[in-house]
């Protein structure tokens, strides 16, 4: 079979968002896994369903990703998400999970890394999530370092999140992402954002305050043929930020317990956010939700800035 009909076969882009795309209109993409595992149901579809309504709200297109039917879907309906949602025993595919997926025709949901496999092959420039995986603490030992960095060193699209959560080691996040050519853009912040909090204890590279200028790094970033994507860290709203030392406190925790149980490899961020959500009584889940649609507002106005700039060049 030709390649180009393989594909097609493959991935399947909801009609809605192959049409935004053809007409050059702005297209966020969403993750699966933060469906799947990183929050339980409802919440998970209601989140969903909320992020999706904010980049409508904005003016462009939402296209959660996953894998269905051994299929990369881009845009799910109103049935696929809530199944996504109802069924907590869908596989996390990562990178080097995709094509046994694929070829078992199974259904997969899709970590940051995937997503934007999912993206690139569609077309779609801009991503929101919540936060990015990175640098396990303690990675000199275990190597646990997630397939999303190595993604972001290839694949070009800009993932705006909250920055990371401090169960990673960040410095060493931001180290690698350095090393693979990843710029890190802070979006109206000087800080690399904690996820929960607005401060990481780490700066970013660049400051910047409106997403057309965003926009154009992007534009000139591929047109010169750097391949890879771009982190845009937008920082949590003020009034939804956590108190630091407490949910610092209660990562800590969550990491001991992951490493007393011995949780491993790609099953150790699910455990992590699923008991802090319960240790903190919630409270890490509604910083959580509000976060995620917050990164899904500035990636449509993002969307939106980068969709106006490639149609004027295109004229
Ligand atoms: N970080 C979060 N919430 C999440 C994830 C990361 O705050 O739900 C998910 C994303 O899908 C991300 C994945 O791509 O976990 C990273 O997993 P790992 O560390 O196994 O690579
Ligand atoms: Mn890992």
């Amino acid at each position: 079979m030709e390649s180009s009909q393989l594909l097609k076969d493959r991935l399947v882009i909801a009609p809605e968002v192959k049409e935004a795309l053809q007409q050059g209109k702005p297209v966020v993409a969403l993750e699966s896994t933060i469906i799947t595992h990183g929050m339980s149901y409802p919440e998970n579809i209601e989140s969903a369903q909320t992020s999706e309504a904010m980049i409508r709200q904005e003016g462009a297109t939402p296209a959660t990703i996953a894998v269905i039917g051994g299929k990369i879907r881009v845009g799910l309906d109103a049935d696929e998400l809530t199944y996504m949602g109802k069924n907590s025993s869908i596989r996390k595919v990562s990178r080097r999970d995709l094509p046994m997926i694929l070829a078992k025709e199974l259904d997969g949901a899709t970590t940051v890394a995937t997503t934007m496999i999912g993206a690139g092959l569609a077309g779609i420039r801009v991503f929101a999530t919540g936060g990015i995986g990175g640098v396990h603490r303690g990675a000199s030992e275990t190597f646990d370092v997630s397939a999303d960095l190595m993604e972001l060193a290839q694949t070009p699209v800009a993932v705006v999140c909250a920055g990371a959560k401090s169960i990673l080691d960040i410095g060493l996040t931001l180290e690698v992402l350095e090393t693979h050519g990843v710029p890190v853009v802070g979006y109206q912040t000087q800080a690399f954002p904690g996820f929960y909090v607005r401060d990481s204890g780490y700066g970013v590279d660049d400051c910047v305050d409106d997403v057309k200028e965003i926009a154009r790094a992007m534009q000139l970033k591929w047109r010169l043929g750097l391949k890879g994507g771009m982190v845009v860290a937008n920082p949590i709203p003020e009034a939804y930020e956590m108190d630091p030392v407490l949910i610092g406190k209660s990562i800590d925790e969550a990491v001991e317990a992951a490493e007393a149980q011995g949780v491993r490899g790609k099953e150790i961020t699910p455990f992590i956010l699923a008991r802090l959500h319960r240790a903190t009584a919630g409270k890490s889940l509604a910083a959580n939700k509000q976060l995620v649609y917050h990164n899904a507002r500035v990636a449509a106005r993002l969307a939106a800035a980068y969709a106006s700039l490639e149609t004027q060049a295109a004229d």
